[in-house]
């Protein structure tokens, strides 16, 4: 059984500036390892990849922690690393290590990729969207999602996850033409894919920026700001009353440009962004979401409580959806999420 939430379309209201309360709450990575009903499903397939093309299964994962928890969305599970895949560039999820990719680093590299079967490619997620809009009441919007370019670039660039960058970095300052050429082919088909998931029923997107904190400021404004802002304004072209929530994970001060420059709708908010410089500098200019610290999750006890109720009275009274400030670590318990979710709930 699916719990219906107590008041409607909570998420779109909060998304449009509107103060809900008690407020919105879904969490990233809401779907994953921390459930033992995930850990089943996941156990049936080989690896991770196949469990996002798989709608049948993906869907059934979307929804897994709808039917434990009152939360106000669902987001679509697939990964930010299906765009490499459907680029055609080689891309594994390695059991306890991460995801591997065959390194985008030259021209030579960059010509194999192909936008030409990205639709084909990109069928199974859509086809999971279909499933879980189905499957939902009508009051619970799906979320969809892609990475940022940039981000999306460190990880095609790099081969996998990296503590630095660098490796990206390195590219983009030692050949800038050919990084550019990366940044637009992943514009295009971010929009493409993000169009893609609302015709399949998506009514929220949100731009998964994990690396933005890894670029100096003029970086950041051109390989993070402006691929977004491009996005942005295509989408408003294509979709308008579709909302764009952008996640510039670790942009710090920047974070007032991105919202100002990207027209994103919402911000989402790391776990390093001061609840007072929230509410003071991005709160009365666009809805906030976020932004509780994974960890404290994972620890539970009354430093949780203790935060959560910091969060409320620094935010509620604005336009606000509560969020963690990253994704839930696997090792959280669900009793956490569920202590958690009523303490926001009693507002
Ligand atoms: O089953 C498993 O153990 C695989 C773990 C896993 C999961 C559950 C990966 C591998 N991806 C996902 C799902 C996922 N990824 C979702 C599902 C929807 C939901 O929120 O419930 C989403 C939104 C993502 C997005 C994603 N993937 C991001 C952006 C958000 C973030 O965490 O910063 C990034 C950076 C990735 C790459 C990725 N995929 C998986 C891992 C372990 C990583 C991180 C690698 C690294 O850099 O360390």
């Amino acid at each position: 059984m699916l719990r219906v939430p107590t008041s409607g379309k909570r998420l779109l209201s909060a998304l449009s500036g509107q103060s809900v309360s008690p407020p919105p709450i879904w969490l990233m990575r809401q779907a994953g390892r921390y459930l033992p009903e995930y850990r089943e499903v996941r156990g049936k397939v080989a690896s991770f990849l196949d469990l996002c093309l798989n709608p049948e299964l993906a869907a059934d994962v979307t929804l897994q922690p709808l039917r434990r928890f009152d939360l106000d969305a669902a987001i679509v599970f697939s990964d930010i690393l299906i765009v490499p895949y459907a680029l055609g560039q080689k891309v594994e999820f390695i059991e306890g290590e991460g995801p591997r990719l065959e390194p985008v680093r030259d021209a030579r590299s960059f010509a194999l990729l192909d936008r030409a079967r990205a639709p084909d490619l990109l069928a199974p997620v859509y086809a999971t969207l279909e499933r879980v809009r189905a499957a939902l009441p009508p009051a619970i919007p799906v979320i969809g999602f892609c990475g940022a370019p940039w981000t999306v670039a460190t990880y095609m660039i790099e081969g996998g996850g990296s503590k630095d960058q660098a490796e990206a970095r390195l590219l983009a300052y030692r050949d800038p033409e050919l990084f550019q050429r990366l940044i637009d082919l992943l514009v295009e088909v971010s929009i493409d894919y993000l169009l893609g998931q609302v015709s399949a029923g998506a009514s929220v997107l949100q731009i998964f920026d994990s690396w933005a904190g890894s670029l100096p400021d003029d970086g950041f404004a051109r390989w993070c700001v402006e691929p977004t802002r491009t996005m942005v304004r295509r989408l408003k072209a294509e979709v308008p009353g579709v909302p764009v929530i952008g996640f510039p994970r670790g942009a710090g001060v920047l974070t007032e440009a991105y919202v100002t420059e990207t027209g994103v709708d919402a911000i989402g908010c790391d776990t390093s962004l001061p609840l007072s410089w929230i509410s003071d500098r991005l709160q009365p200019h666009i809805p906030v979401q976020g932004n509780l610290d994974p960890v404290l999750l994972l620890a539970g006890g009354p430093s949780l409580d203790r935060r959560v109720e910091e969060t409320l009275s620094a935010l509620g009274g604005g336009p606000f959806i509560f969020n963690l400030g990253h994704g839930i670590l696997p090792q959280t318990p669900p009793e956490h999420v569920a202590r958690l979710i009523s303490l926001v709930k009693r507002g």
